[in-house]
């Protein structure tokens, strides 16, 4: 029953894994499941594109839901391609007058086609920094589009809790991590804990928790405090405390830092 004619496309569709359902228009009919269209044709917004007239094969399949009506349009204008295949491509094909296009400037948002150019867009806001800790002004980063936010400055408030600080850049509870531990920068020995220090048996708690590195045998404490017979590092002096921190003493307590 198979003529050359109808046998040609059914084995090129077997050859490049297109289902039976696929038709045998690849210019404008949507690609398989698998992205895939006939070869010498490219998949383009889920539409098969490319190939020349001559290739293109026509199995008069009925009910097809293809925009192309036969003339074909640029489709999109973004992409680099010339989607219909009539000589020009994005911007240059009058079909994307007024078109979202690409300006090649990741750093500008909202680029369309006037005339036959890409007119540039917009510069790119960038005001949502991943981070708490990080600026809300940013800038963008030419040829990534990345949006740079400077870091805030060290041991600024950046959570609900009073000992949630910035430290380079990110936020930390400084009641919990032994690198910056009761403060930016205040690492804990190798092995040791960081405590908040509303841990402690103190008469009263303090409000400002702040932490405090625990100290076994022979274990340092970070920037020349003391090891306390509790077994906890304590400062005895601000010089002890990282920059922009105070020690506070409260009834009962050992001593700590504090921002
Ligand atoms: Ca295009
Ligand atoms: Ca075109």
């Amino acid at each position: 029953m198979f003529g050359l004619r109808n046998a040609l496309p059914f084995a090129l569709i077997l050859a490049s894994g297109c289902t039976l359902l696929t038709q045998f228009d690849p210019n404008s009919q949507p690609c398989d499941s698998a992205g895939e269209c006939l070869p010498g044709f490219t998949c383009v917004n889920n539409v098969c594109k490319g190939g020349d007239a001559g290739t293109s094969f026509d199995g008069g399949g009925g009910g097809g839901g293809g925009t192309d009506g036969g003339g074909g349009r640029e489709t999109n204008c973004a992409d680099g391609l010339d989607d219909d295949n009539d000589g020009a491509r994005d911007c240059a094909d009058s079909d994307c007058a007024a078109q979202a296009c690409n300006d090649n400037d990741p750093c500008t948002v909202g680029d369309v086609c006037m005339g036959t150019t890409c007119q540039r867009g917009t510069p790119k806001v960038c005001n949502t920094p991943p981070s708490p800790c990080q600026a809300t002004n940013g800038t963008c980063e030419a040829g990534t589009g990345r949006c740079l936010h400077a870091p805030l400055s060290d041991g600024t408030s950046c959570g609900s809790r009073p000992a949630d600080r910035c430290c380079g850049g990110t936020c930390v509870n400084t009641t919990l991590v032994t690198s910056n531990c009761g403060g930016c920068g205040l690492a804990c020995a190798g092995g040791q804990l960081c405590q908040s220090i509303n841990q402690s048996s103190c008469m009263m708690e303090p409000v400002d928790t702040s932490g405090r590195c625990s100290c076994g045998t022979g274990a340092a404490c970070p920037m020349g405090q003391t090891c306390g017979t509790s077994g906890f590092c304590v400062p005895t002096s601000a010089a002890n405390c990282a920059t922009g921190q105070t020690m506070a003493m409260n009834p009962g307590c050992q001593t700590y830092c504090r921002y």
